[in-house]
């Protein structure tokens, strides 16, 4: 009988290292290849980052409760979130799109308008793609360029013993508006009749509908000139990310649990689905902030910055991943974040 393997059993990252294994480097100017954030090629001496996003309605998005214009913004900005972990700068993107026969001329305008909104609030240049119909749902894929302005692009691989770990912005609010829109949901599909009161919680709303990459705070670092030893975006929750760089780096890892930055509109949403605020921030997922860790010697310039936050250390590799509570209890760090499959 023929063999068949589930998806499921292998994941994500298991099924890319399985149908990318036999692949070969041919040109001497592919600098990184698959399994970073962003690919980088040495284009006529310039190191040129590439990367690609898929949005995927019922898996990435549900219009029930996505505005397009949002959307069309969302689209590009998680695509500038990854040129931005490799500390570049974004400066064009291609859009392809599959659109269902539901959606009219005027829908597309919408879902158009967040993207050249995106393009103007990042200064890039919308520059080609690829527009077709599909019998199931939307589809949207984001190809993203930027540039190495400094010849330094740093990778996931780079952490070193001792140094810090550091995250921008705060965690776990993308995965509090999702499960407050669910829930919303929910319950104007039961009762269409009561009208939602969203206005307590804009940021983990604005979170989740119109995230926004980091690239101010790569300008920053560029500006200070603090070069991290390695980085990425935190996509499918820090529990899952930061393991990311762990296994890249061969290291290990303690983050403290007190230092974790959570909104207080994160933790009261938690509280009401009976969660705590740090199981959002370290396995929500759609943060889209940078993850990135630092030399020691480079503390006194970070600590200028309110936009960042140093949430642990980098161990060695026989110390294990681990959280630390305030009360000095040692848990093992699980990936418990996103699984597209
Ligand atoms: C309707 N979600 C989708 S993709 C993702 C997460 C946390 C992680 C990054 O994905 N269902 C709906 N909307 C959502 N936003 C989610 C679930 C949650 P990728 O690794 O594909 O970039």
């Amino acid at each position: 009988m023929e063999q068949r393997t589930e998806i499921a059993s292998m994941g994500e990252f298991g099924l890319i290292d399985h149908l990318t294994r036999n692949n070969e480097t041919r040109q001497a100017s592919t600098l990184l290849s698959i399994g970073d954030d962003a690919a980088v090629i040495d284009h006529f001496g310039r190191q040129t980052v590439i990367s690609t996003d898929i949005l995927v309605e019922g898996v990435h998005f549900d219009l029930m409760y996505t505005p397009l214009k949002h959307l069309g913004y969302k689209a590009v900005a998680v695509n500038v979130s990854d040129i931005c972990a490799m500390m570049a700068t974004p400066t064009h993107i291609t859009l392809s799109i599959a659109l269902s026969n539901r959606m009219s001329v005027e829908a597309v305008e919408e879902f158009y308008e967040g993207v050249y909104a995106a393009c103007e609030q990042y200064n890039i240049d919308l520059i080609g793609g690829d527009t077709t119909s599909s019998q199931k749902g939307l589809f949207i894929s984001v190809t993203a360029i930027g540039e190495i302005r400094n010849d330094q692009f740093v990778t996931r691989s780079g952490a070193k013993v001792n140094d810090l770990i550091c995250c921008t912005g705060d965690l776990g609010a993308a995965y509090a508006g999702l499960q407050l829109l669910e829930r919303e949901k929910r319950i104007f599909l039961e009762n269409p009749g009561v009208q939602p009161d969203l206005q307590q919680k804009s940021h983990i709303i604005g979170k989740i509908l119109k995230p926004e990459a980091r690239l101010d705070v790569v300008e920053w670092l560029q500006e200070q000139q603090i070069v991290p030893t390695s980085m990425m975006d935190i996509s499918d929750g820090l529990s899952s990310d930061i393991l990311h760089i762990c296994r890249a780096s061969e290291t290990g890892c303690i983050i403290y649990d007190e230092k974790l930055p959570i909104d207080p509109e994160t933790k009261e949403m938690a509280q009401e689905f009976g969660l705590s605020g740090t199981s959002c921030a370290l396995n929500g997922g759609e943060d889209y902030e940078l993850l990135f860790t630092i030399s020691q010697s480079d503390y006194d310039k970070i600590v200028l910055s309110e936009k960042i936050s140093v949430i642990g250390y980098i161990t060695a590799a026989e110390e294990g991943m681990h959280l630390l509570t305030r009360q000095g209890n040692k848990h093992k760090l699980v990936a418990q974040g996103w699984q597209a499959f």
